[in-house]
């Protein structure tokens, strides 16, 4: 078949059986979808059980809620950072903190403190490095936010996230800090180690098939948010991870790669309240104001909260 005769047939399938109340976006977007996998099932000549196995690993992937992390491996989620960036070049848009992904392992309800919060719950103090994590909020002119809200999280030694990894203590390694009068937020936590697929799970098979790993380098995720402002979502990846330019998930950007510096003198030590030496990076996050110009930077989508 060819496109016009493949349109003709989806629209009488699913545009002329309507009698009911059409949702005319959803309508728009089922009609392109499946006229666009027609087409790739002739341009490929994609078999009946290549159509199935398809839909079994969809299931399969859902069913391990794996598909938020497949969107990131196949480079969806940071697509549409791009196109993101586009629109707000074409809004006038500069200056500010560049976004990059939120991934799929965020959860609402951290607990919340100002100006300083400790996220790690301890356990791992012997065995990974101490890290001091701290920045100013401010706007595009350096004026400072205080009060912006700085939501933080990251994943343990074994690059693990809290309340998906059922070993680790509710709310592990998450927090929100609430800027102070200075817009200068500090948590001190433990260093991350970087994400990797689980290995027999639905993502890490696609990625297989592609001759792709499925590594993230080490890395610290942010949402930062005051009123006015425009919601950024943002991390950064620390220099020096063999993952940093190589992330399956594509996060890594100029500007959001950080430098994790040693600590070891005895008055920083004792500054800190720490009687080891650590780590320290700065990353200062800089917000732009709300702008009815491009569009918004609250996504909807569905976030575990516990
Ligand atoms: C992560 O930690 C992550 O940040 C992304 C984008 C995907 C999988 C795990
Ligand atoms: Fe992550």
């Amino acid at each position: 078949m060819n496109r016009q005769e493949i349109d003709q047939l989806v629209k009488q399938m699913n545009v002329d059986t309507a009698t009911g109340p059409v949702d005319t976006r959803v309508q728009q977007i089922v009609v392109r979808l499946l006229g666009d996998l027609f087409q790739a099932i002739e341009d490929l000549d994609i078999s009946q059980t290549e159509l199935w196995k398809g839909l079994e690993y969809f299931t399969d992937a859902g069913q391990a809620n794996e598909l938020g992390l497949l969107a990131a491996g196949l480079g969806l989620e940071h697509y549409l950072d791009l196109r993101a960036d586009e629109a707000d070049a074409k809004a006038g848009i500069t200056g500010c903190t560049p976004r990059t992904i939120e991934g799929p392992l965020y959860v609402a309800g951290a607990p919340e403190s100002v100006g300083f919060a400790r996220m790690d719950d301890g356990t791992e103090s012997d065995k990974i490095d101490t890290l001091f994590i701290e920045g100013t909020v401010t706007d595009t002119d350096g004026n400072v936010i205080q009060g912006a809200k700085v939501e933080v999280w990251h994943a343990n030694s074994l690059g693990n996230y809290s309340f998906f990894d059922k070993s680790q203590s509710d709310f592990n390694l998450r927090r929100t800090i609430i800027a102070d009068n200075a817009g200068h937020y500090v948590a001190q936590t433990t260093m991350p180690v970087g994400y990797g697929c689980p290995p027999e799970g639905t993502t890490q098979a696609v990625l297989n098939k592609l001759g792709r790993h499925g590594n993230r380098p080490s890395h610290v995720h942010y949402f930062v948010s005051a009123p006015g402002y425009r919601k950024l979502t943002t991390q950064f990846n620390i220099e020096g991870d063999q993952y940093l330019w190589d992330d399956f998930a594509f996060a890594t950007r100029e500007g959001l790669v950080a430098t994790a510096t040693d600590v070891n003198d005895a008055e920083a030590m004792a500054k800190r309240n720490v009687d080891k030496p650590f780590k320290h990076i700065t990353f200062n996050v800089e917000l732009v104001k709300e702008s009815a110009q491009a569009p918004t930077t609250e996504i909807d989508r569905r976030r575990v909260s516990a």
